[in-house]
């Protein structure tokens, strides 16, 4: 209990926190291969596989269909009930995904709080809160998460977005560097950011967790950056209620058609590309079919 409440007190106060060993070693070797395996391809037509929405990141998305270690993960009774005492019992998790940062010697991904919850609508309230599990997959000495300490405590809504704290120098960032494994949680409300330079590529995984009743930015939306939380259903198996809801299983079925806004004047050239080369495969499936026929 009083592990917990020490976890609990150094979240509040400086906006993250490095949690104890969880994971064995057996389960960092499944989620580091399973990882991998989705970073040999980009996702394209019926191959899944990563996503790249900027020039020095490899995204890995729902990490719930991959392999049931990504789904114990935020079950671990620590963690889930840091969150839960953190964000309140209506909290589940949102997203669950990872990346693999290439290697970069700028400012490439610079200091912000981060953009998921409707600035508008909440202009006048209770800024939402909300939590991310990070976990690293490699050894981690540079490109190390980095936050300035305590810049999450304030009432008002700060800027989100990666625009307002591009000097870092102005800032003093404590950085979290550690073995493949190390498991932290941050309020996303804390200034942070990857820091630079990142030497040697970085895969990391990133769940977020917060409460279905928050009004998310459009910029979360329409851009594709949010998405529903997918799970094999396989790796339900044996979770109670209580760990069911934890991974968003109780929240009020969600009706809404996803609007992507990405990109939207490729959709129609993209499309008749992948369909050509559906149709060329098509095609030369038959010429070697007639060629080689006996
Ligand atoms: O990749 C990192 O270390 C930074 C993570 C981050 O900025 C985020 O999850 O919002």
């Amino acid at each position: 209990m009083s592990q917990l409440l020490d976890l609990l007190n150094e979240l509040k106060h400086n906006g993250v926190v490095v949690l104890p060993e969880c994971i064995t070693n057996e389960e960092l070797v499944k989620m580091q291969k399973s990882f991998q395996s989705q970073l040999e391809r980009p996702a394209f037509n019926s191959w899944t596989g990563y996503t790249q929405t900027d020039r020095k990141r490899l995204m890995v998305e729902q990490l719930l269909t991959l392999d049931r270690c990504f789904c114990k993960l935020p079950l671990m009774p620590l963690i889930n009930n840091l969150i839960v005492e953190y964000l309140g019992k209506d909290i589940c998790l949102q997203e669950a995904k990872g990346w693999q940062s290439l290697p970069f010697k700028d400012n490439f991904h610079p200091l912000h709080r981060d953009e998921w919850y409707c600035t508008e609508y909440y202009q006048s309230k209770t800024i939402p809160r909300s939590l991310k599990l990070g976990c690293y997959l490699d050894d981690v000495e540079s490109g190390a998460f980095a936050f300035v300490v305590g810049s999450h405590r304030h009432q008002y809504q700060g800027q989100v977005g990666e625009l307002y704290h591009q000097q870092t120098e102005d800032y003093e960032l404590t950085k979290v560097v550690g073995k493949a494994g190390t498991l932290f949680l941050f309020d996303p409300e804390c200034l942070h950011q990857q820091s630079y330079p990142n030497l040697t590529a970085r895969n990391a995984l990133f769940y977020h967790f917060f409460s279905p009743s928050i009004v998310l930015s459009k910029n979360f939306t329409q851009w594709g950056r949010f998405q529903r939380l997918l799970i094999e259903s396989s790796f339900l198996s044996g979770l109670n209620y209580q760990q069911l809801a934890f991974l968003g299983c109780a929240r009020q079925p969600c009706n809404d058609i996803p609007d992507i806004q990405h990109f939207l004047s490729l959709t129609q050239p993209l499309n008749i590309a992948v369909r050509s080369l559906n149709e060329a495969h098509y095609l030369f499936e038959k010429i070697k079919a007639r060629l080689f026929r006996t």
